[in-house]
């Protein structure tokens, strides 16, 4: 047999080094695999991460910016610059910054770089929310009853799209997506009002006008499934996440599997999910997004990254989601098949933040004390330790403390037990706020939604 491009990938020579185009605890994630795969490593940091253990333990460190993210962590050329001073072969983005930025993801291609992640026009089609829609409606994934195109100028038509869809609906910018640009319409006479004033913050925002709409369901659960494709036209689902308990669209705690739903009700929408990533041609690690409500999954969006609670899914699944999704971008083909995956016990993560416990405000300062927990189960993804200098400029979050146990009851506990050895000084956590939640009867019994934690908060804060 000749010698093929994809044949010297399989036996992994398309890069040997990698820059790791992120911060904190995900660049701490990264560096492990890398170095486990036998990569080499380019650390990069803005002036406020100058000290960062991570840039001491890769095998090159560089600084690009100053502390301002605008200036560092997204400066793209920056970014280019620094790999190829560096001798990197291959850019792994992480998640948020450049992560699902398909200018970017090309500009690294046409650089002569791998993107550590799906083509730059896969970003582009789940970016746009209609176009992302289209195509899991074309590839059989159940969506939100709603049309799979922009909604038209004309008032009547309009009108009369709502009706068919039954109100309530909600109003969607295309170029919105976790959350932003939305507004739900309870009733037929404050339809064109919240169209209009949607599509001004749509325009303003993410420099497009165009809307879709959907039925509005009123109390659904969060739950993703995780997809992990190769080159070579295979694709997996590894198991799915309950990510209901979130605050303003922050994930606080995460868990694997989802509780109470059966595998026969889920396992169709997984081979849909692995149809449709088939279908579009992707490549490299996705979840996609459902909205859970009365027995039924329905799409709302795709993310092209890797996510903040893949350990979750690690733990269940036994997969190594940041390995596989660097040998996928090496060009190996993936060593493992459907028949292969099984979720075994129960998983949850939460997601340790520097914030103010009353305003949330995220709290800077120098960690003073730090204990953190160890035992069977546990697992501590962090970038922190005592003397750290949590500064003001980035996302809150310093830790995710993630356990593993046989069952659901036992995995609370277990984090019940990790949460009580967990001691953070200096600054302000949210220890305290997860230490309660764990002890709460309705999430202990899985009766949550999208809506309980703020309403859990609200009745706290009250008494
Ligand atoms: C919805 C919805 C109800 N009905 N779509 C918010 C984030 C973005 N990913 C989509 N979001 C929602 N879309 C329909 N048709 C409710 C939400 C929603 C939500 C979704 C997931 C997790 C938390 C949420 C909090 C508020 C609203």
């Amino acid at each position: 047999m000749p010698e093929t491009s994809e044949h010297s990938a399989a036996a992994g020579h398309r890069f040997d080094t990698v820059l790791i185009a992120n911060r904190g605890e995900i660049a701490v994630r990264i560096q492990r695999a890398c170095r486990e795969l036998g990569l080499k490593t380019v650390a990069i940091c803005s002036e406020a991460d100058r000290e960062a253990p991570y840039g001491s333990t890769a095998d090159s460190f560089l600084c690009i910016g100053p502390s301002s993210a605008a200036k560092s962590y997204l400066n793209q050329d920056a970014i280019l610059l620094a790999a190829r001073l560096a001798g990197a072969g291959a850019i792994h983005p992480g998640y948020g910054f450049l992560s699902e930025n398909a200018a970017f993801a090309d500009a690294v291609e046409k650089a002569g770089l791998i993107f550590i992640g799906p083509t730059a026009s896969s970003i582009a089609i789940m970016g746009d929310k209609i176009s992302a829609k289209r195509a899991m409606m074309a590839a059989g994934v159940p969506c939100v009853p709603g049309p799979d195109t922009a909604l038209p100028d004309d008032p009547s038509t309009i009108e009369r799209i709502a009706l068919e869809i039954g109100y309530p609906v909600i109003i969607k910018a295309a170029g919105g997506g976790g959350g932003r640009g939305m507004r739900v319409v309870p009733k037929a006479d404050l339809l064109h009002e919240a169209i209009a004033l949607t599509r001004e913050e749509a325009r303003k925002a993410f420099g497009s006008p165009s809307l879709y709409m959907e039925k509005f369901l009123e109390h659904p659960r969060h739950i993703e499934i995780q997809v992990i494709c190769d080159d070579h036209g295979n694709a997996l689902w590894l198991g799915h996440r309950d990510c209901s308990m979130q605050r303003r669209h922050q994930k606080v705690v995460e868990e694997a599997p989802a509780a109470g739903i059966a595998p026969d009700i889920i396992q169709p929408v997984g081979m849909a999910c692995v149809q449709a990533c088939l279908q579009i041609g992707y490549r490299g690690v996705g979840t996609f997004e459902f909205l859970y409500e009365d027995g039924a999954f329905y799409f709302i969006e795709m993310n092209t990254r890797l996510q903040v609670e893949h350990p979750v899914t690690e733990m269940t699944s036994g997969v190594d989601i940041v390995q596989a999704q660097i040998r996928g971008a090496q060009g190996h083909v993936l060593d493992l098949i459907q028949g292969d995956v099984t979720c075994e016990g129960h998983s949850f993560e939460c997601r340790i933040n520097a914030e103010d416990p009353e305003t949330f405000l995220p709290s800077a300062g120098v960690v003073t004390h730090l204990a953190l927990p160890t035992g069977p189960g546990i697992r501590v993804d962090t970038h922190i330790h005592a003397g750290y200098k949590v500064s003001p400029y980035y996302d809150s979050l310093i830790a995710k403390l993630i356990v593993h146990a046989p069952t659901r009851a036992e995995a609370m506990a277990r984090m019940r037990e990790a949460l009580a050895g967990t001691e953070v000084e200096g600054i302000s956590t949210n220890i305290p706020f997860l230490r309660a939640l764990f002890e709460d009867g309705p999430f202990a019994q899985g009766e949550t939604d999208i809506h309980y934690l703020e309403q859990w908060l609200k009745l706290r804060r009250a008494a």
